[in-house]
C-alpha cells in the first residue's frame, strides 16, 4: 500500500484530517510521571497515543525533541514509532536535506531504518537534493513551501521573476510529483498563501498544515483553503495545543477531549 492509499484509508476510518505532533518536551510533561516510572518521556507518548489514536489520521514526530537526548532519545523515538498503530500515518519531521549523496543517507535513515511513512524535506538545495527522497515512491516527502514562522517572509516571499519564491516552490513541487509522492508544508498562519498554494498544487497533492493551536492559525480558513474539492488531501497538525492540554494526572484525558473537539471542528468546515 502506498502513502496516499494508507492516508485515504485512515482518513475515512477515523473521519479525521487531524495530525497530532508528538513534540514531547521533558520540561512540559506532567511531574507525576517522573515519580511512577523510569521512562516518563516514553510513558507520556504512549498515553497520548492511546488516548487520541481514534481521532487522528497521523502523528508527526519532530525529531529535535528526541535527538536532544542522544542515544536514549533515539531509542524513545523508535519505541514511540513502534507503539503507533500500523494503520496511522507516521511523519518524521526533521526538515532534512543536503547534497545528493548525503540526502540519500537521510532518506535511507528516515524511510528504511525508522520506517517513516512521510518526512519533511527542505527544498533550498534544489531538485538533485530532493530526488533521493522521491525515490521512495510508496512514501511521501512533504516539501517546505511556506512555513508558519514570522520570519518566513525573509526569503519565501521575495519576488523572483515577478513571482514570490513560495509560489515558485509550489510549482516545483507539482513538477517533481512524477511518482505521486510529493506533499507541501504550508503554515496555517498564512491562509492567503495557503489558498494560492492549493490552487497551484491542484487536487492531488497533500498539504501538511502546522500552525493551528499554539501558533494561533485560523481553523476555518485552514480547512477551506487547504483541502481539495473533496475536503481531503490536508493533514492538519497541532502539537502543544493537544499534548499539553493539562499538566496533571488528567493530561491524557484532556488531550483526548482536545483531539476529538479539534477533529470535529475541522470536519464542520469541510
Ligand atoms: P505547535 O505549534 O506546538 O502546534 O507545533 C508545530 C509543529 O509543526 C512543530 O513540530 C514545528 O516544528 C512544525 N512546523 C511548524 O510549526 N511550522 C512550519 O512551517 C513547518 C512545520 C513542520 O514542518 O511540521
Amino acid at each position: 500500500m502506498n502513502f496516499k492509499e494508507k492516508l485515504s484509508k485512515i482518513v475515512k476510518k477515523n473521519n479525521s484530517l487531524l495530525c497530532i505532533g508528538l513534540d514531547t518536551d521533558i520540561e512540559k510533561i506532567p511531574k507525576h510521571l517522573f515519580k511512577i516510572n523510569k521512562t516518563p518521556f516514553l510513558e507520556f507518548n504512549k498515553s497520548i497515543i492511546e488516548a487520541t489514536k481514534e481521532f487522528v489520521c497521523a502523528y508527526k514526530i519532530n525529531m529535535a525533541f528526541y535527538e536532544v537526548f542522544g542515544k536514549s532519545g533515539f531509542e524513545i523515538l523508535e519505541e514511540t514509532i513502534s507503539y503507533i498503530p500500523k494503520d496511522i500515518i507516521v511523519i518524521l519531521d526533521g526538515k532534512r536535506n543536503d547534497i545528493g549523496n548525503t540526502a540519500k543517507m537521510y532518506a535511507k535513515s528516515l524511510f528504511e531504518v525508522l520506517n517513516a511513512d512521510a518526512v519533511t524535506v527542505n527544498p533550498y538545495l534544489g531538485k538533485d537534493s530532493v530526488l533521493p527522497f522521491l525515490e521512495y515512491t510508496n512514501k511521501c516527502s512533504f516539501i517546505l513551501c511556506r512555513t508558519s514562522n514570522p520570519s518566513a517572509v525573509d526569503f519565501q516571499n521575495l519576488i523572483v521573476s515577478n513571482t514570490p519564491i513560495y509560489q515558485l516552490v509550489a510549482r516545483k513541487i507539482k513538477e517533481w510529483n512524477n511518482f505521486d509522492n510529493c506533499g507541501a508544508v504550508v503554515g496555517a498562519t498564512y491562509p492567503n498563501e495557503l489558498k494560492i498554494i492549493r490552487e497551484i498544487l491542484g487536487e492531488e497533492i497533500p498539504i501538511l498544515i502546522p500552525g493551528i493551536g499554539a501558533q494561533g492559525g485560523d481553523i476555518e480558513k485552514t480547512v477551506k483553503y487547504g483541502t481539495n474539492k473533496s475536503g481531503e488531501m490536508a493533514i492538519i497538525n497541532s502539537s502543544r495545543g493537544i499534548i499539553y492540554a493539562a499538566k496533571d494526572e488528567s493530561f491524557s484525558e484532556k488531550a483526548k477531549i482536545e483531539a476529538r473537539s479539534l477533529r470535529d471542528e475541522i470536519n464542520r468546515y469541510k
